[in-house]
């Protein structure tokens, strides 16, 4: 009899487990949308070629040895993040008011942020948008923090409750912490305009409200690095305090490196380092120090214009395909005459079209037509491909017109 036998099996996680489900299915037709994970047009995951080049560089190198990193990671490659995120001639960098660690990608470096300021911060109340990526209120809870939740996303409109989300901001307690994706909102792909996001900025500095940016798909929004950092470098700006949590995963096809960096602007150098030297006490016992490979990639690719210029333009390429997969669904679904508008699809940007399909329509193409979404009817359209479109439209239109 196992100490374990009464144990309760735990429910697979809502998007890494239809990966899990996908890989089950013996269907030659079957199609993964469900994890944001980039494909070529031939259904294949993406190494880049400036990544290759990175990694042998790396490997031709025979000084490099392989030494514990230091608790707050590689200090080239928290430089480099910094400046990616918060623009190269950042008042903050030149002030030396960033504390920059290393840590195992987006997710982990919210969980970091999440447990300093469960630590360190007077506020534990932490505010995120409905709907958001599953996976946010649980980090945070974990965490040590308090979550609730401010309007988002409005399905009647598929467009931004700007009101409601001031609304909502505007009545949370001074200082809450408020996590905001800086660009491609997930699972939505609703981003706030420039304007908007003036907006809430005011707002948020008006009531001393902590902004705390996800930022997981900068590059793949618009195309552009700059761009896409741009709500983060307003509240940078503003000369106010800052997290931003970044990943590569997506922008550098770097998932499996875990590789990703938490940024704490604060309002002088001395306060940056006292913060990092607190940043050092979360994670020593948490995972002691980070890896070393995936953090020397990006530091290699950064610190070097070429491959840097290399890099935007891959970037650019993945970006783009995604835009012309939502241009060739939208216009399959529309020569199809399915019924309802389907424009959001081209709206929307990012790696996630957020369909509108009902849980019951996502079970229905799953059973019937081995394409595999999270229940919410979000698609990755960065797993799709001109091949595949087809197979998608046929199965949504049948959705739809089966439940209309
Ligand atoms: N933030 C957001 C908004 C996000 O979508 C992800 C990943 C992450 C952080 C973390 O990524 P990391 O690999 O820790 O750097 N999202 C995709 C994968 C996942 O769920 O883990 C997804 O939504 O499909």
């Amino acid at each position: 009899m196992s100490v374990f036998s009464q144990i309760a099996r735990a429910p697979e996680d809502p998007i890494l487990g239809v990966t899990v489900a996908y890989n089950q299915d013996s269907d030659p037709s079957k199609l993964n949308l469900g994890v944001g994970a980039y494909r070529t047009e031939e259904g294949k995951p993406l190494v880049l070629n400036v990544v290759r080049k990175a990694e042998q560089k790396l490997v031709n190198d025979p000084s490099r040895v392989k030494e514990y990193l230091p608790i707050v990671g590689l200090a080239d490659f928290n430089k480099c993040s910094a400046k990616l995120i918060l623009g190269a001639d950042s008042p903050a960098i030149q002030e030396n008011r960033v504390a920059t660690v290393q840590c195992l990608s987006g997710t982990g470096s919210l969980r970091v942020g999440g447990e300093f300021l469960a630590k360190h911060y007077y506020e534990k109340t932490v505010y995120i948008p409905s709907p958001t990526w599953g996976n946010h209120p649980k980090i945070f809870t974990l965490a040590g923090l308090s979550v609730k939740t401010y309007r988002y996303y409005d399905p009647a409109t598929r467009g931004l409750d700007f009101q409601g989300l001031l609304e909502d901001l505007g009545n949370a307690p001074t200082g809450a912490i408020v996590l905001l994706h800086a660009c491609a909102h997930n699972p939505t792909g609703v981003d706030p305009t420039v304007d908007q996001w003036e907006q809430i900025r005011k707002l948020m500095r008006s009531k001393g409200l902590l902004p705390f940016f996800d930022s997981a798909y900068q590059g793949f929004a618009s195309g552009s690095l700059d761009a896409d950092a741009q709500s983060v470098r307003m509240f940078v700006a503003d000369g106010g305090e800052c997290f931003a949590a970044q990943s590569y995963a997506k922008n550098m096809g770097l998932y499996a490196e875990r590789v990703g960096a938490l940024s704490i602007v604060c309002k002088t150098a001395d306060v940056a380092s006292k913060v990092e030297s607190q940043l050092k006490l979360v994670i020593r016992p948490m995972y002691s120090n980070p890896p070393l490979h995936g953090a020397s990639i990006v530091a290699t690719i950064l610190k070097d214009s070429n491959l840097y210029n290399e890099w935007t333009v891959e970037l650019k390429e993945m970006a783009d395909r995604i835009i012309s997969m939502r241009k060739q669904l939208l216009e399959a679904l529309q020569s199809r005459g399915t019924p309802g508008d389907w424009t959001h699809i081209i709206k929307q940007i990012g790696m996630f079209t957020f369909t509108g399909l009902n849980a019951e329509q996502v079970a229905f193409m799953r059973g019937e037509y081995h394409i595999y979404m999270t229940s919410d009817g979000r698609i990755s359209m960065a797993g799709l491909s001109s091949k595949t479109v087809p197979h998608l439209a046929n199965a949504m239109h049948a959705a739809v017109t089966r439940t209309a």
